[in-house]
């Protein structure tokens, strides 16, 4: 039986310390801009201005905190300084400013990085499964996961309906970036679907390819433990290797070279390691569910370089709740590149494809860091009554896109720069400004300086 339910949103709010310290390494967009002031005013307010635009076509928006940065609980339990938090702050800035930088990244908003989730109708025991990434391929996110699984827990509660899992450890061996490496194909969100599994290596079997330059983050043997963890069923799960000569050329994450949804996938040539295979795989799996279709966008129509500088591929691939028909919310730089640009108005102007609508956002901001559109966002599908169990404060509607722009405009400052991080005054500011949003999220308390243990 088909059961009602939808796929949400939920967007990471951009934190008051967002800031662009090239921490990244095979990143371009963080490593060029390293050292660049940042504006995390505007940062928070373009992704609001996303959050409620996807609220007004009629999706279900939610969003998710950011975190506290400085991250004195690191400097402390990870670096050993002590003394009080000003202390700790001036001691890790004269000991090297790097440590205290990569503990100020405003990372967690980039929410498609926060966690794998699989829906009810593909899971052993009939529940929402979560697992927070541990991020481990990066020390600045690796120091994600704790603050995150309980911002997950705060958000979806309900036992009866969510399973919430332990990061799995963060040892090189296991890295694990969450849903910027998972996909899945479905035809009603509710139904069973086919969940699509994309790593950059092998960590247990010597020999196999694997790229050269920039690391492979996430490891086979991770997305596999994940599949285990949330009982998904061997026939609904497809994996493939991202090609190793992408990783090396930027595309750090799956969701810089492909986006999927319902029973369509949008990707470049040779994304996969094999991809004729990997389709091959995927339309198998996908029989009696949905009629899959992909669309493959050849090198000779956009230069990779551009496929990265544009983030085409970052794009939200979006089921619109009136007619079902898809849609691509992109960042301005797709606009912005004449190749994309010139390619997606051929696509929609053809007519022959799934994908109907295009959208541009300004995420500026967030794109400086490589995050775009999909970044920004963890999906959730969900049944009515799973909806109905969600923490509803987190979800988007007028009044919250009102509160969450004033609180924005009262307590975040329009330019950073790295000499600001030492400043106990910016600590004690976001402190402040965190508290008051886990009283208008109904969060409880999940920070750190809440005393959480
Ligand atoms: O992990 N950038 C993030 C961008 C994450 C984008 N997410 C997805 N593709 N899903 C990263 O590389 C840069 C921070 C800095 O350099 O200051 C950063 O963490």
């Amino acid at each position: 039986m088909t059961r009602y339910a939808i796929e949400a949103n939920f967007d990471g709010l951009v934190g008051p310390t967002h800031n662009y310290a090239g921490l990244s390494f095979g990143n371009v967009a963080s490593t060029s801009n390293a050292s660049t002031h940042s504006d995390p005013k505007s940062a928070a307010l373009q992704g609001l201005t996303k959050m409620k635009a996807l609220h007004d076509m009629g999706f279900v928006q939610g969003v998710l905190p950011p975190h506290e940065r400085p991250h004195v609980k690191t400097l402390r339990d990870v670096f050993g300084f002590t003394g009080s938090d000003g202390d700790v702050l001036a001691s890790a800035w004269k000991t090297n400013p790097n440590l205290v930088l990569a503990t100020s990244s405003a990372s967690p908003m980039w929410t498609a990085n926060a966690a794998t989730v699989s829906p009810s109708g593909d899971t052993g025991d009939g529940k929402v499964h979560f697992t927070p990434a541990n991020l481990c391929a990066m020390f600045h996110r690796s120091i994600e996961h704790s603050v995150t699984g309980r911002a997950l827990a705060a958000t979806f509660a309900d036992a009866n309906h969510f399973t919430h899992h332990a990061a799995l450890p963060g040892t090189d061996h296991m890295g694990d970036e969450g849903a910027a490496n998972h996909t899945r194909f479905c035809g009603d969100y509710g139904a069973r679907g086919v969940e699509f599994f994309v790593y950059g290596r092998h960590a247990f079997e010597a020999g196999k390819t694997r790229p050269g330059r920039y690391p492979a983050r996430q490891t086979y043997e991770a997305s596999s433990a994940i599949a285990r963890h949330h009982g998904l069923s061997d026939n609904s799960v497809v994996y493939a290797q991202q090609n190793p000569d992408l990783i090396d050329a930027g595309v750090f994450h799956n969701d810089v070279i492909s986006v999927g949804n319902g029973n369509v996938l949008f990707h470049y040539e040779d994304a996969f390691v094999d991809t004729p295979a990997v389709l091959d795989d995927i339309k198998r799996k996908m029989a009696g569910i949905a009629d899959f279709t992909h669309i493959e966008v050849p090198k000779s129509a956009i230069p990779l370089s551009d496929v990265v500088k544009s983030y085409l591929f970052n794009s939200q691939l979006l089921r619109l709740p009136e007619n079902g028909q898809m849609m691509l919310i992109l960042p301005t730089e797709a606009k912005e590149t004449i190749s994309v640009r010139d390619y997606l108005y051929d696509l929609i102007g053809k007519g022959k494809t799934p994908i109907k609508q295009i959208k541009f956002f300004d995420l500026r901001q967030s794109m400086r860091n490589g995050g775009g559109p999909a970044c920004l966002r963890l999906r959730v599908a969900l049944t009515e009554a799973e909806l109905a169990a969600t923490n509803q404060h987190s979800l988007i509607n007028d009044q919250r896109f009102t509160e969450l722009t004033a609180w924005v405009e009262k307590h975040y400052r329009d330019r950073l720069s790295a000499e600001d991080f030492r400043d106990p005054l910016l600590l004690f500011e976001v402190r402040t400004a965190l508290d008051e949003l886990t009283q208008l999220l109904d969060l409880g308390p999940i920070y750190d300086f809440q005393h959480v243990n």
